[in-house]
């Protein structure tokens, strides 16, 4: 490490202690602007990294409900509005047990790169709560979303903050959190992305992320002359996320051999063909049960539990070309990315935030494979929340192919933008130093022109 790295990260630790994930996702970025800031002292005088680093406010309230027994229940709701230089605070909101601070900071501050690179007008934030919705009834859940916005709406609005889902939410809570918003402001307006298609939501939002991730790795692939027809690929996860990835990579020709969730994986080798995934749609987003039943109903599956004795995940295991993590960070670590070279893997676009630990992007990155960071391969999420949040301001909707082609082209102009970046600050073909340095320069310039604030 650096100097330079290793005076900023100090600084951050100290500031910041017990927030592991919040300093890894710095330290990514520190490191990948060294050659930045020696080139341009003027952010440097402006402390523009330590003001990056820096959330402009975080919220953190107490959110009390009552469950389907008539006990109190208490658990804790956020929301970081990290950076607000480009555009209003947007990212999504995270429901998981495993909900900190610190988790929020780092994600949040990873949405500010990646809203940057999208090439629309928006700051980053993140929230959420350890609230766990597994095993909750809709009328908990329900609840629960109106306790959490009891306090939230009052930070929100379509120019200031902008909520979206991401683990554990999805159309449900969007649906039962916006309509809590609406009677709190007694006002209808783009306050959330991810609406229902029927009250403002935009047409392949649920796509999007999914979508976005598959369309990096296309780009990647067609820099070496390659598409992805024909190519096997691995998906982890089985969410929002994995469920649409495999319905583009089907589309393009692709199969997809694996899904997940947090007890293990399955993995077909026939492929999780278009019937299948139905079947997994229906399983994960109507039933909510796990993705083991899979075998039960397709015979030719086999299903393999997380071993917690185990110091790597059998998933990335499988032989294939391509990887899409798109799941939750940290799923891959060193051991799995050393499995996944073995396997023949030499795609991985991130349908995940920060899914592979600093040594795995290294190996990544050494053995010079197509590596795809979710900063720039998941941003086409939140892309299409931008493209809501325009039509909602335009009172109109587009058509399904106008949103598609628009994310074709952000992500396009996405993979051109990190390209383009590596190569000018002395690393070609590395995306994450590309996908860092691209989405810092936009933020930091505004910064610069906005003045000490
Ligand atoms: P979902 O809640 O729809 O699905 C999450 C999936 O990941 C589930 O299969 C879940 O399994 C699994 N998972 C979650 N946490 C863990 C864990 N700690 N260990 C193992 N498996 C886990 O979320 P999304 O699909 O929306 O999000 C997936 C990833 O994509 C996240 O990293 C998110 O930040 C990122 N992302 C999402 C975007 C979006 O638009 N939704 C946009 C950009 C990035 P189980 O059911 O067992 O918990
Ligand atoms: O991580 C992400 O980019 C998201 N969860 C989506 C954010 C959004 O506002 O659509």
């Amino acid at each position: 490490m650096s100097d330079f790295v290793s005076s900023i990260m100090a600084w951050v630790k100290a500031k910041n202690p017990a927030e592991p994930e919040f300093h890894q996702a710095v330290e990514e970025v520190v490191e990948s602007l060294e050659l930045v800031i020696e080139r341009h002292p003027e952010y440097r005088t402006a402390r523009i990294l330590e003001r990056i680093i820096e959330p402009e406010r975080v919220i953190m309230f107490r959110v009390p409900w009552v469950d389907d027994q008539g006990e109190i229940q208490v658990n804790r709701g956020f929301r970081v509005e990290m950076n607000s230089a480009i555009g209003p605070y947007k990212g999504g909101l995270r429901f998981h047990p495993s909900v900190t601070l610190g988790t929020l900071k780092f994600l949040a501050y990873e949405q500010v790169f990646k809203n940057s690179l999208t090439t629309l007008p928006m700051g980053g934030g993140k929230g959420g709560s350890d609230f766990d919705p597994k095993g909750k009834s809709d009328n908990e859940v329900m609840r629960f979303c109106q306790a959490f916005m009891n306090e939230l709406f009052r930070h929100l609005g379509p120019n200031t903050d902008v909520p979206a889902g991401d683990i554990g939410v999805g159309g449900r809570e969007i649906g039962f959190l916006f309509g809590q918003y609406k009677k709190l402001m007694n006002e209808f307006t783009g306050a959330f992305t991810g609406k229902g298609i029927n009250w403002g939501g935009s047409l392949i939002r649920p796509e999007a992320t999914g979508y976005g991730a598959v369309y990096f790795a296309a780009e990647m692939l067609a820099g070496r002359g390659e598409s992805l027809e024909g190519k096997t690929c691995l998906v982890s996860g089985s969410g929002n996320v994995a469920q649409f990835t495999v319905e583009k990579v089907n589309i393009l020709g692709g199969k997809c051999v694996t899904l997940s969730d947090s007890s293990g994986h399955i993995y077909d080798p026939e492929g999780i063909d278009e019937k299948k995934l139905a079947w997994v749609m229906e399983l994960k987003n109507v039933r909510r049960g796990r993705i083991q039943e899979y075998t039960e109903q397709w015979g030719n599956a086999t299903y393999t539990a997380v071993d917690p004795r185990l110091d790597s995940n059998q998933l990335w295991t499988h032989k294939a070309d391509c990887a899409f993590p798109s799941a939750t960070q940290n799923e891959i670590n060193g051991k799995d990315a050393q499995n996944l070279l073995k396997g023949g893997v030499y795609v991985v676009s991130e349908g995940a935030n920060m899914p592979t630990v600093p040594e795995g992007v290294k190996r990544f990155l050494d053995a010079g494979i197509l590596y795809g960071p979710g900063k720039a391969a998941n941003a086409g999420g939140v892309a299409v929340s931008g493209l809501e949040m325009s039509q909602n301001s335009l009172r109109m909707s587009w058509t399904r192919e106008e949103v598609d082609s628009r994310l074709q082209l952000i992500i396009q102009s996405i993979h051109q933008v990190c390209k383009d970046a590596a190569e000018r600050f002395g690393s070609p073909g590395n995306y994450v130093n590309g996908a860092n340095i691209a989405g810092f320069l936009k933020v930091a310039d505004a910064m610069m022109d906005q003045g000490v604030v």
